[in-house]
């Protein structure tokens, strides 16, 4: 029952993906997907209690479906009370990796959204995900303790405008 529950809340989320699609963005709470121990929700966020390596950490899977495909970055609501609880393992489609999917951010006063940087990435705005139509997975595996994950944010990043013409001179008219 709990297992039907959980796709229940999944479907739902995919149901509401698909209509925050059109504003091009979607919102992934953080306690609706399959969180897995250490993991524990509390208050609307994940957290594990101690510091963990991969293997070792709480993990969670949030499956959501894309309908208008494109690139696509990561911005997450975040809570990490110290220096040593500021860090989690994210992926899309794939297993978390250590050390390329570890996801460090600045300490923070409560919440604040930031972007979801991965190690080997150099853009401050983390990677970018070209996602395609049809359903795919976040993974979020803890590392930091206490590090708070509220809510993950799927915003697509518009095409770049087309380059200026070049080589444009001016000629003598008639
Ligand atoms: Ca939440």
């Amino acid at each position: 029952m709990r297992s039907n529950f959980l796709w229940a809340t999944i479907l739902g989320l995919a149901v509401s993906v698909m209509n925050s699609l059109r504003a091009e963005s979607l919102n992934i709470e953080a306690e609706a997907g399959i969180v897995g121990a250490p993991f524990s929700v509390t208050n609307g966020y994940i957290h594990q209690t101690q510091a963990t390596g991969l293997t070792n950490g709480g993990r969670a899977v949030y499956e959501f479906r894309i309908t208008t495909s494109g690139k696509y970055q990561l911005l997450a609501n975040v809570s990490a009370p110290a220096g040593f609880s500021n860090s989690f393992f994210v992926r899309i489609n794939g297993e978390p990796q250590d050390p390329e999917s570890i996801w460090e951010f600045p300490v923070t006063t409560g919440f604040v959204e930031q972007p979801v940087t991965v190690r080997g990435t150099s853009s401050p705005a983390g990677p970018v995900y070209a996602l395609g139509e049809g359903t795919h997975r976040l993974i979020v595996r803890g590392r930091g303790a206490d590090a708070r994950l509220d809510r993950v944010r799927l915003v697509q990043v518009p095409d770049a405008p087309p380059a200026p013409p070049a080589n444009l001179r001016i000629v003598a008219g008639p």
